[in-house]
């Protein structure tokens, strides 16, 4: 557990706005999002781990950095999760995970998915502006691999304005 927090169970979109307080953490830049997302056990209620964008060195995702401490946390690779996450593991993110990204960097998407059943469940705040990308697929293949979308709905301005830090446009 890395931090002890009162959320109710089931209580979205509190811990929606926890990892919105992360997104905010994040270097404004103008070339991707301000992300935030927190790995959450939805029997127990506990965060497992936090992340926002450009945390750990390297470029790195809110996702991916989620993915990275609770691998070191447990000694394991990060394709190796799905044996030490509980089975019940939630990931709250602020924007919709994602399906591509730029050279050498496995997409958030495709890091879900090697989890094999490790994660059942992924709350968005917002979809991913088409500023980058264009359309992200992230969503869509999430989806058809049976892992539930669902969207926390009733936060997306603050959301977009953090995501958007350091946008000149
Ligand atoms: C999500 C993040 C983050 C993005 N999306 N879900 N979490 N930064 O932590 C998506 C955006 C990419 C840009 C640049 N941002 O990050 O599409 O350099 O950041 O691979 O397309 O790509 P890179
Ligand atoms: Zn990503």
């Amino acid at each position: 557990m890395v931090e002890s927090v009162s959320i109710a169970p089931g209580d979205h979109k509190a811990y929606m706005q926890l990892a919105l307080s992360y997104a905010s953490k994040s270097p404004p830049k103008p070339t991707n999002f301000c992300v935030g997302a927190l790995l959450v056990d939805a029997s127990t209620n506990t965060i497992l781990a936090n992340g926002y964008s450009e945390e750990l060195p390297g470029n790195t995702h809110a996702e991916q950095c989620c993915f990275i401490k609770i691998a070191q946390q447990h000694n394991v690779p990060e394709d190796k999760l799905e044996d030490v996450l509980p089975s019940n593991t939630v990931l709250y993110t602020t924007m919709e995970p994602c399906g591509k990204r730029s050279v050498g960097n496995l997409p958030c998407v495709e890091r879900i998915l090697q989890l094999g059943k490790g994660i059942k469940t992924v709350y968005v705040g917002i979809n991913e502006p088409e500023k980058f990308v264009g359309k992200n697929v992230g969503r869509a293949k999430l989806e058809a691999a049976g892992i539930k979308v669902v969207a926390v709905e009733g936060m997306e301005t603050e959301i977009l304005e953090v995501s958007q830090a350091g946008h000149t446009s």
